[in-house]
Parts: C-alpha cells; structure tokens; sequence
C-alpha cells in the first residue's frame, strides 16, 4: 500500500461525509468564552472543594483556624454555588464543541494526541462532579459509591484534565475573546432566518446559569432566601428557624436524650474526668455566641447559640495546654457521631456545648440535651447530642 492509497482510505472513513453541523453557534469563539467561563468556575469550586476536604480529613501539619467565624460558610457557598453555575455552561459547552469530536484525521501529532485524549476524563469527569454534587445537595444518592470519596477522587481526574486542556487550548481561546468580530464579520448582523446570533446564544447561557444561581444562592445567602426556589432546603424552614440534616428519629437518639438520665462526661488526657448532669451544666457560667451552621450541602444558617463553653469545661477537668478534644455524640453509629475539635476550636471563646437556640431550650432535632457548635467549622462536624468529651 503506498501514501495515496492510505490517504485515500482515511478520507472514506472520515465521518465529516456522512454528518454535517450545519448551526453557525458551532463555532472556536463561542467555546472559547463559554470555556473561559468554565475554567474560571471549575477552578475555583476545586479550590473550594479542597479547602472542604482538607478541614474534615486534616493532615497532621495542620489545623484549621477558627476564625474569621463565617469563612467555612462562604467558602462551601461559593463551591456549591458554582457548581450549580456551572451546568448550563457545560452543557452548552458540550453542544457547541459537539462537532469537533468527529474531527478527521482522529490524531494530528503528538500534542493533538495529548489534548484529545484529555476530552474523555475533562468531559466525564465535568459531568460525573456536577452530577454527584447535584445529587448530594438533593440528598439523592442513587449511585453505589460514597460520595464524598468519589467526588474528591474524581476531582483530581478533572483538575488535571482540565489543566492539560487549557495548556493546549488556552492560547487559541485567548486569541478568540481577544478578537473583536468574527473573521466572517457577520456574527451578529441581522438574521433574516430568524436564527439565534452567537452573542444571543452566550446571553441565553449565562443568563441560564445566573438565573440558576439567584434561585438558588438564598440557600445560604439568607437576604435571597426567599428566591431560593430552586434549593432543596430555605434557611429559616425547621424547629427553631433552622434546617435539620439528621432528626432525632433518624440518629436513633429518642429513648437517649432523656433529660433525667443524661451525663456530659469530660474525660481522656486529664487530671480529673468530671460528669456533669443537665442542671449541672446549666448552672456554669454560660455564654453566647451567634454562629452560622454550614452544611456541606450547600445550605448555612446563622443562629443565635447559648452554653457553656469547651475550653472553660477542659479547664476545670485539668487538660493540658493545647490539647484537642474528641466530641461525641449519643447517636451510637453513622459516620457523624464524633468530630475532633483542633486547638484552635479548643481555645476558641466561642466554641460551645449548647444547651439553647435561638432563645430556646434545644429542639431535640437539634441535638438537646446539648450539641457542639464552633466558629468556622462545617455543619458535619457540629455533632449533635453530645454525651462525652475525651481529651486527646
Ligand atoms: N450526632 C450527629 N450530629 C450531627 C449530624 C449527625 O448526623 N449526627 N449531622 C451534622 C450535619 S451534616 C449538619 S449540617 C448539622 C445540622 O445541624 P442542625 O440539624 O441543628 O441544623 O448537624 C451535624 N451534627
Ligand atoms: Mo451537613
């Protein structure tokens, strides 16, 4: 077989024969701005993502601080918020670069090579995150795999793709934006057809993804909690103006919680273990605090919080200087039935066992006899219905 004839045979392979893309939104400059937009809203909700993670799961070189107090909650505001941004983008991204998948010859050199075969894990793993994260704010999970793990695993697939991405491409979309018209000059002339300009695709687009994001910021944004419309959850909707993750009833805690039978005890790396009935704890010095709940589920809340505080209670049991403390929960299994308070939350006037809300004794949803709730920590890691305190 010589060159000809191989070349001959590719050309009758090439799928561009069979198939035509005939819209003119098929086009470098609009996947260049809806990329832009993407690599901006992937990076960014990655960052926020990693900063969720690195918290919950520290490495032993750090501790998170616990202050400013509301950071954790801007921080997984803004991951979730634009993750929602980000479907309608990717979508219209994957529609408009469409055709650029049948591009013939399939492989044109050894960077061609490298950044089509970054397509596959860019374009599924864009798609398995904002998939997962929108099942998980929902509470959906109809996948086999745990989320948290998957989601984290996968967001490194993505970054990296991503990063090869705009290496190979990001010059070329650059070069686009920075262009002023069309090199045909008729984007945006007149349609006689009636069809939809390129600039009039982009407005519908990112006008979908703001409406996306209004509708559903409110979820922790409280001024826009009445717009919230498309959140699973309102941030004044629950017992005592506050949202539930876990109820009583779900933790298996009902039969527990009884006030007569509850001891707080504070134990583990200190001079005296102490045990504190309910009245007991409400004689201590209380204190308030008004701190926000944060759920990694996108949805924050803030709240006005009366109790006693953790530091005065490893004080008057002898804890070392620095030491952290185990909370735990009466709920006797699920993964959220411990958090570990670092130094900082330890040594933080405002980190509190609670025995009020918003002027109330605690609904039993949110966790009475008496629940964790620290400055800057997210929601998972304020454990309800806590019985013990071990000093680590
Ligand atoms: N023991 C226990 N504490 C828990 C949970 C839980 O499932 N069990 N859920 C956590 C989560 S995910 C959140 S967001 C907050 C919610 O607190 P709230 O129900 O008081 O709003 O509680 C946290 N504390
Ligand atoms: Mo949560």
């Amino acid at each position: 077989m010589n060159l000809a004839k191989i070349r001959k045979a590719s050309e009758r392979l090439d799928p561009n024969r069979y198939v035509t893309f005939k819209s003119r939104l098929h086009h470098e400059r609009v996947a260049a701005v809806l990329g832009i937009a993407l690599g901006v809203s992937f990076t960014v909700c990655f960052v926020t993502g990693v900063i969720s993670h690195v918290i919950q799961y520290p490495p032993s070189w750090y501790s998170w601080p616990s202050r400013p107090a509301g950071f954790y909650r801007v921080t997984q505001g803004v991951h979730v918020a634009t993750g929602l941004a980000s479907v309608p983008l990717l979508l219209a991204k994957l529609w408009v670069i469409f055709p650029k998948l049948f591009e013939w010859p399939p492989i044109n050199g050894v960077a061609h090579f490298l950044e089509r075969a970054s397509l596959p894990p860019l374009i599924g793993g864009g798609l398995f995150m904002l998939a997962t994260g929108v099942a998980n704010i929902n509470q959906w999970y109809f996948f086999p795999f745990f989320f948290p793990a998957a989601h984290y695993a996968m967001s490194y697939v993505t970054i990296g793709a991503l990063i090869v991405h705009v290496g190979a491409k990001g010059g070329i979309a650059r070069a686009q934006v920075s262009r002023s018209r069309d090199e045909d000059g008729t984007d945006n002339a007149e349609r006689t057809d009636g069809s939809l300009t390129r600039r009039g695709f982009l407005y519908g687009v990112f006008g979908t993804s703001g409406l996306v994001t209004l509708f559903s910021i409110g979820q922790s944004f409280t001024p826009l909690g009445k717009v919230a419309y498309l959140a699973p959850r309102r941030p004044h909707v629950g017992p005592q103006g506050l949202p539930v993750n876990a109820s009583a009833k779900k933790a298996g805690v009902i039969q527990a919680a009884n006030a007569d039978d509850f001891r707080l005890r504070v134990e583990g790396r200190v001079d005296k273990p102490l045990t504190f009935t309910l009245d007991q704890l409400r004689s201590l010095p209380q204190h308030e605090a008004t701190l926000p709940i944060s759920c990694v589920e996108g949805w924050s809340q803030s709240a006005d919080w009366r109790g006693v505080r953790v530091r005065d209670l490893m004080a008057m049991a002898g804890a070392p200087d620095g030491a952290q403390a185990r909370v735990e929960s009466l709920e006797a299994g699920g993964l959220y039935n411990r958090s570990t308070l670092n130094r900082h939350h330890v040594a933080d006037a405002d980190t509190l066992l609670a025995l009020e809300l918003n002027g109330e004794t605690l609904h039993i949803d949110h966790g009475y006899p008496c629940r964790l709730i620290g400055p800057n920590r997210p929601g998972v890691l304020q454990t309800k219905w806590v019985h013990r305190m071990v000093v680590v």
